[in-house]
C-alpha cells in the first residue's frame, strides 16, 4: 500500500514554537520504520515546512492510507486534514496515532476518521495495516501499554529533504533521540506520565547507540520526559560513548534533586557532551511544588543550577506560573532565576490539560473551552489569574521574559555562545512569540480576575 504520514502544522491561533524551533518528527520516523519493514511504499509529509497544501500532496502522492500524529493542539488541524484528504478521494483510510490520541482517543470521533489507534500505536498500526490489506476489521490492542514492545530504528530516511531545517532554539542542527519512556514521579500537571500509564521503562542502551551511530547531526536533544534516574544507566551510557567514539552535544531532561544527590555525573555527562539540562523547576513557592507534588524543594533548584553551573552545563528552566501571581512575585521570580545564571527560562502559566489530575481541580474555573484545542498550547491561560487581570498577566509574562530569557545579558551569552545566527533565528523566534502573547493580551481585554 502506499501510505502517507503527516505532521501537522500547528493552527494559527497555536503557539506552535516552530519560528524558534523545530524539531525532527521522530515519532514519524518510527512509523516510517514500521510501514517499510511490512513492505510498504511511505512518504513523509512535514506540514510546518511544507509549502503545498495538504489535498495538492495527496493528489500528488494517491495514497491509500494517510496517517497523522497528534498533540492536543492538533486536534482541529486534523479533523480539517481529515476533510481535505477525502475530499481528494473518499476511499483513502485516515488515521490518527500519537501521544493525545493514546490519552483521549475520543477527541478524535469526527465523521472523516476512520482509526484512531490509541495506547499501543505501533503495534496497532501493525494489526491495521494487516487487516485492510486482508479487507477485514482491525481487532486493536489497547488497554495496558505493551512494555516489552521493541519498536523499530527510526527511519531518518524518510525524513532526509527536511533534515537541514531541524533544529532546537539554540542547537543547530539538532536530531532527536528517544531513550526511555515515562517518569517514576507524578506531577499533578504532568501530561506525560499519562501517556505511559504512570510507568517509567527503558530503552536497551545497545540499541540507543546503534540508533545514535545513525545520527549525522553533531547536537541531539533527548527527549525521554526524564533522563536523570539511573545513576548505573547513566555510567553505563557514558562507557559506551567512549566505546563506539560518539561524539555528540546532548540535552536532556532532568530533575534538581538527582543532580543535587549525583553532582559526579553531571561531571561526568559534562565530559561526554552534555550542553544543557531542561529543569522543571517550576516555582520559587515551596507551597506551588508542594501543590504539583513536585516532590521536592525550592533550596534544591538552587543547589542544582550551582552544579550545572560548576560543570560548565547551561540549565533551561521551565517553569509553571501560578493564577494567583501578582505583580511582585513576578519580579521575584525574574530576581531568582538572574540570581541562578539562567540563561533560558520558559514561563508556562498553569494549565491544566485534560487527563492530568489537576485538570479535575480546576475544570469549573477554566477560561479555555475544552474543544479549543488550539488554545491549549501552554501559553494561553487556561484558568483565570486572581490577582490580575488576562491582560495584566500576559503583560507580566512578556515582563518576565525581557527580564531573563531575553535580557541583554543572555542575548549576548547566545551570541558568545552559538554566534550571530543563532542569536538573530532567536530573536526573530522571540518577535514572533512577543506578537503572539500582544495578540492574547488583546483577545482577552475584557475579561476580569477570577475573584472580581
Ligand atoms: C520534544 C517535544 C516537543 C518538540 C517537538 C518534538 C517533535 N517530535 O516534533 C517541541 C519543543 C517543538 C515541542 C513543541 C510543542 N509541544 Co511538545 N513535547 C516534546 C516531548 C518532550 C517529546 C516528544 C517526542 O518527540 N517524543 C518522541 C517520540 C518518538 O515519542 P512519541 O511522540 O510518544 O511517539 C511514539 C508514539 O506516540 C507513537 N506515535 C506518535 N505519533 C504517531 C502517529 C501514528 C499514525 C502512529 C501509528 C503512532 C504514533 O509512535 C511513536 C514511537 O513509539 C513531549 C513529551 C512526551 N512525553 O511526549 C512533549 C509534548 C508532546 N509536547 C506537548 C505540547 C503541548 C507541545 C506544544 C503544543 C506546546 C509547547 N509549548 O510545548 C508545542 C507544539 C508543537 C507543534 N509542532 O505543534 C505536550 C502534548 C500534550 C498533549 N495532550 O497533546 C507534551 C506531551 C508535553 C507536555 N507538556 O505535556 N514539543
Ligand atoms: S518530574 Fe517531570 S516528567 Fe516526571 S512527573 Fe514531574 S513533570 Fe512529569
Amino acid at each position: 500500500m502506499k501510505i502517507m504520514l503527516v505532521r501537522p502544522k500547528p493552527h494559527k491561533n497555536s503557539l506552535g514554537l516552530a519560528d524558534l524551533m523545530t524539531c525532527e518528527p521522530i515519532e514519524m520516523e518510527y512509523v516510517a520504520a514500521l510501514c517499510k519493514n511490512l513492505g510498504h511504499d511511505v512518504v513523509l509529509e512535514d506540514m510546518i515546512l511544507e509549502k503545498k497544501p495538504l489535498d495538492v500532496l495527496v493528489k500528488g502522492y494517491a495514497p491509500d492510507v494517510v496517517m497523522f500524529t497528534s498533540y492536543i493542539t492538533h486536534v482541529n488541524v486534523i479533523k480539517h486534514y481529515s476533510d481535505l484528504v477525502k475530499g481528494v478521494d473518499a476511499r483513502i483510510v485516515t488515521v490518527v496515532g500519537g501521544v493525545h490520541s493514546e490519552v483521549l482517543p475520543d477527541d478524535f470521533k469526527y465523521k472523516n476518521i476512520d482509526y484512531v489507534v490509541g495506547v499501543n500505536g505501533m503495534q496497532n498500526t501493525e494489526i491495521l495495516l494487516n487487516a485492510l490489506e486482508k479487507n477485514e476489521k482491525p481487532c486493536f490492542k489497547h488497554g495496558e501499554i505493551d512494555k516489552a514492545y521493541r519498536p523499530p530504528m527510526p527511519d531518518r530516511e524518510v525524513t532526509r529533504r527536511y533534515r537541514k531545517h531541524y533544529d532546537y532554539a539554540y542547537h543547530v542542527p539538532c536530531a532527536l533521540l528517544k531513550t526511555s519512556y515515562g517518569c517514576p514521579y507524578n506531577c499533578k500537571f504532568c501530561f506525560c506520565v499519562q501517556i505511559t500509564q504512570n510507568q517509567y521503562y527503558e530503552k536497551e542502551l545497545g540499541i540507543v547507540i546503534e540508533e545514535l551511530k545513525q545520527i549525522e547531526e553533531p547536537n541531539v536533544f533527548i527527549v525521554d520526559d526524564n533522563f536523570l534516574v539511573n545513576r548505573n544507566r547513566i555510567i553505563a551510557f557514558c562507557k559506551l560513548l567512549d566505546e563506539n567514539k560518539i561524539d555528540k552535544k546532548f540535552i536532556i531532561f532532568g530533575r534538581a534533586d538527582f543532580i543535587v544527590r549525583n553532582p559526579d555525573m553531571i561531571e561526568l555527562l559534562s565530559q561526554h557532551g552534555l550542553d544543557a539540562v531542561f529543569v522543571g523547576i517550576e516555582s520559587f513557592k515551596q507551597s506551588d511544588l508542594n501543590d504539583f507534588n513536585k516532590r521536592t524543594d525550592v533550596e534544591t533548584g538552587e543547589k542544582a543550577s550551582d552544579i550545572l553551573y560548576k560543570y560548565n552545563v547551561d540549565l533551561y528552566a521551565g517553569a509553571i506560573v501560578g493564577p494567583d501571581w501578582d505583580r511582585t512575585d513576578f519580579r521575584n521570580f525574574a530576581k531568582w532565576i538572574r540570581k541562578m545564571h539562567i540563561r533560558y527560562v520558559n514561563l508556562q502559566p498553569l494549565v491544566p490539560l485534560p487527563a492530568t489530575p489537576i485538570y479535575d481541580v480546576y475544570k469549573d474555573q477554566l477560561l479555555l473551552k475544552r474543544e479549543e484545542y488550539e488554545k491549549w498550547d501552554l501559553t494561553h491561560l487556561a484558568i483565570l489569574p486572581t490577582k490580575l487581570t488576562p491582560s495584566q498577566y500576559y503583560f507580566e509574562i512578556i515582563r518576565g521574559y525581557f527580564r531573563t530569557t531575553a535580557s541583554f545579558s543572555s542575548l549576548r551569552y547566545i551570541r558568545k555562545k552559538c554566534g550571530v545566527k543563532v542569536e538573530i533565528k532567536c530573536f526573530r523566534g522571540a518577535m514572533k512569540m512577543l506578537w503572539h502573547y500582544v495578540k492574547m493580551m488583546w483577545e482577552y481585554r475584557k475579561v476580569g480576575t477570577y475573584e472580581k
